[in-house]
């Protein structure tokens, strides 16, 4: 019996990608490192899970430098640009730049009056879930949201499961209890290393990714109701899986 809904935030709860990606070369023209990110570099860029991880990536490999180049300047450096870069996103985000993807305020509310526990698992830090959720739903988003697992509270990045994990032990659920929501191959697969069966809504960004192993596959949950995702549970193999 489904007891709880798992979402990932970024690029599955709301859009937020490209005001991610305003606030990173916002922070980069603040320390003038003379680094511009477009569309393109920060589609392949999100292939790294977490904002200081994409950012080291990218400033080994503009130096030439392996993972083991890194030092102790680079390092502060990389801290800096993150915490400008969190500070830009999360303005803009209370200014109201994000709104929900189509289908998750329904859906969300289904859940609730249906009696099932809402959780996130994001590789982003709590500061921007907190800001996000606070925009959307106001202060009462605490009472929607059981369990938040994030950057706070989970170490290690996805494709590595710790945030889901870290959700069912909290949930005190099993992952056939569960279905989790993902926008990206690194959250499904990470979501998927749980046991989690996993519904994915892509997005520009994500589009072109591999979702082998997924529930289903949609650009969006609008339309998608409760009964929808217990028949898709119920009937994996007809539910509308994506094959590579
Ligand atoms: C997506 C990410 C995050 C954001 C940037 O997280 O990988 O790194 O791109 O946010 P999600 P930070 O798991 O919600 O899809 O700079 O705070 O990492
Ligand atoms: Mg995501």
């Amino acid at each position: 019996m489904l007891k709880a809904l798992i979402f990932d935030v970024d690029g599955t709860l709301a859009d937020t990608e490209t005001v991610h990606l305003s606030a990173f070369n916002g922070a980069f023209a603040a320390l003038d490192m003379g680094w511009y990110w477009d569309m393109d570099t920060y589609r392949r860029l999100l292939g790294v899970a977490g904002g200081k991880e994409r950012i080291q990536h990218y400033l080994l490999s503009q130096a030439g430098l392996g993972q083991d180049g890194i030092d102790d300047d680079m390092r502060q450096t990389i801290s800096r640009l993150h915490a400008i870069k969190t500070t830009l996103y999360t303005r803009a985000v209370a200014d109201g730049a994000v709104k929900l993807r189509p289908g998750i305020a329904d859906l969300i509310d289904e859940a609730m009056v249906a009696g099932l526990a809402l959780a996130i698992a994001t590789t982003t830090t709590a500061e921007n879930v907190i800001v996000l959720l606070e925009s959307i739903f106001g202060s009462g988003w605490q009472s929607r949201f059981l369990v938040i697992e994030d950057a706070s509270t989970a170490a290690q990045k996805k494709p590595h499961p710790q945030v889901y994990l870290q959700a069912l032990g909290r949930l005190d659920l099993t992952a056939d209890a569960c279905v989790a929501f993902e926008d990206s191959e690194n959250g499904l697969r990470a979501a998927v290393a749980a046991g989690l069966k996993t519904v994915v809504t892509y997005n520009a960004f994500t589009e072109d990714h591999d979702f082998s192993g997924a529930l289903t596959v949609l650009p969006s949950l609008a339309g998608v109701c409760l009964a929808d995702i217990q028949a898709w549970v119920a009937n994996p193999a007809q539910s509308m899986s994506y094959s590579t």
